[in-house]
This record gives C-alpha cells, structure tokens and sequence, in this order.
C-alpha cells in the first residue's frame, strides 16, 4: 500500500483537529447528555456528531475502507476487526470528563491493516496536544518527539488506572482490590485522569510510568497504542501475554519489568471481548 499509509495519517490529523475544535465549541454551550447501557455510561449529542464527522470526512477519501466506532457500535454497527484497512474511532475518549468539563477530553483514532495498528493518534483537545505515531517511524506531541521514562522500579512508579462503577458486585470488588494492592507494593501514586487515550499518551512522553485497565474498548485503546509503542513503551494483556486489541483489557509501561510487575499484581476479572 506504500505510502497510502501516510496520506491516511495525514487526513486522520486534518479530521481530528476539526473535531477538536467541534468539542471545544460544544463546551461552551450547555452539553445535552443521554445515558447508554447505565447512569454512568454516559454519551452527548457531540460524540455522536464528531463521530459522523470523522466518519464522513475519511469515508469521501477512502470510500473501500471500514469503520468501527464507538457511536456507531452503540447504535447497533458490528465491531468487528477484518484485514481490510479499518479505522478505529473514538470520538470523544473521556465523555464524562466532557460532561464535567474535567480538561481530559480526547479523540482517538486507529488506523489497521490486516489486524496490525499502522498509525494511531490522539488529540486531547483542551489541552490542544496533538499526539501521533506511525508504525516504525516513533511517537511525537505536537510534532516534537517523546518517549516513555524508561523507569524500571515499580517503588518510583506513577501508575494510572480507571475507578468505573461496575455493576457485576465481584468485578467492583476486584477493581478496588488490584487498586489497594498495586498502592501497596508500594508505588508513588496512582492517577485516574478518566481518558484512556491519554493515559496511554500520558505514558508515552513520562509523566506516568504504567496504565493498567480491565473494561475498555478497541477505540480506546487503539490510537494510544501505537503512540506509547512508538514512544519505546512495552504494551501487553493484563495477563501478561501478547496484547490483543479485542480483549478490552491492556497494561502499558516505561518497561517490561514494571509492565510484568503490575500483571503479577492484578486480579482478572471478565470483561468479555469486543468482537463477541
Ligand atoms: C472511557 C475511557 C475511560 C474509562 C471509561 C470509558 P469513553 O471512554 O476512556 O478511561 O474509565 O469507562 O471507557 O466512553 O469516554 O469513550
């Protein structure tokens, strides 16, 4: 496909700085927000816009690619990963966050070709930082290239995770167990920021050394994997085995020693896939 892949990349950026500046208007006016599968699984008339947006812009250009999107998987699209180039779509990655105007809002797109991430980007849009990376080619904020700390000690470790309200009384049980156990090994703190994207990106440049989460989706996940890969990060299953992208479960990390600590640490629980 040679260097279709960057044209691509290109217009992913072009898009998403448009839907960014459609999610910072929409900020400043009142935010209609619609409950989906619980009162804490939340969506606004604008992610459902900047979906159809992205959607829209990427399917005149690239009519023969396919498409999973949050909104659109909500709305009863299937979510499933072929081998045709699909892109991967998060319009807003941290709605509640958007509803609260807590300045951690993302947009996070993936692009892959037969199942393997080629390039992802994320923009969290308050803070205008533009994260993107290409497969083999690094990871870069605004244009300027980052990487992960490189920490190897999980006692000097900043780790993130995401406190969701779990309606299954043993998977809640289980969430704020791992939490009381990775703070006990001990490390220097764990954040919740309420974006999985930037998490991932929060990795990448260093300001966080791991990212553990167990319930996410693939549009969650699949821009900020290529960016925290790129950055030199290790990305695996909460298990400890390969990451799967699927799997709505993920661990990143400076390092692999860190990555495997935390994997040792946790508890699983059963999240189900996204293309069952
Ligand atoms: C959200 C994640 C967040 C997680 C939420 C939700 P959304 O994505 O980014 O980290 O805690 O459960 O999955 O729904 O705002 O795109």
């Amino acid at each position: 496909m040679g260097d279709v892949f960057q044209e691509c990349m290109d217009h992913c950026v072009e898009v998403a700085k448009k839907a960014g500046e459609m999610i910072r208007e929409a900020l400043r006016s009142d935010i209609s927000v619609m409950q989906k599968s619980s009162p804490v699984d939340l969506v606004t008339e604008t992610d459902q816009k900047v979906e159809q947006l992205i959607i829209a812009s990427i399917k005149e250009k690239f009519p023969t690619h396919s498409f999973i999107g949050e909104e659109s998987v909500a709305a009863g699209a299937p979510s499933v990963l072929t081998d045709n180039p699909t892109w991967i779509i998060d319009p807003i990655d941290g709605t509640t966050n958007f509803v609260h105007r807590f300045p951690f809002v993302s947009v996070s797109i993936g692009f892959a070709v037969k199942k393997e991430i080629e390039f992802g980007m994320v923009y969290s849009c308050i803070e205008d930082k533009m994260y993107t990376a290409r497969k083999g080619k690094g990871a870069f904020c605004n244009g300027v290239p980052i990487k992960v700390s490189g920490q190897e000690d999980i006692n000097q470790s900043m780790v993130l995770t995401e406190m969701g309200f779990k309606k299954d009384p043993e998977h809640f049980q289980t969430m704020l167990a791992n939490i009381r156990t990775i703070l006990t090994i001990p490390v220097h703190g764990i954040r919740s920021p309420g974006s999985a994207a930037i998490n991932m990106c929060l990795v990448a440049c260093g300001s966080a050394d791991a990212y553990y989460h167990m319930g996410i989706h693939c549009w969650d996940m699949a821009g900020g994997a290529a960016v925290v890969t790129e950055a030199g990060g290790v990305i695996m299953d909460i298990s400890g085995g390969p990451f799967d992208l699927m799997s709505r479960r993920l661990i990143v990390a400076s390092s692999k020693v860190v990555a495997e600590r935390i994997a040792r640490a946790v508890t699983e629980f059963d999240v189900g896939r996204d293309d069952v």
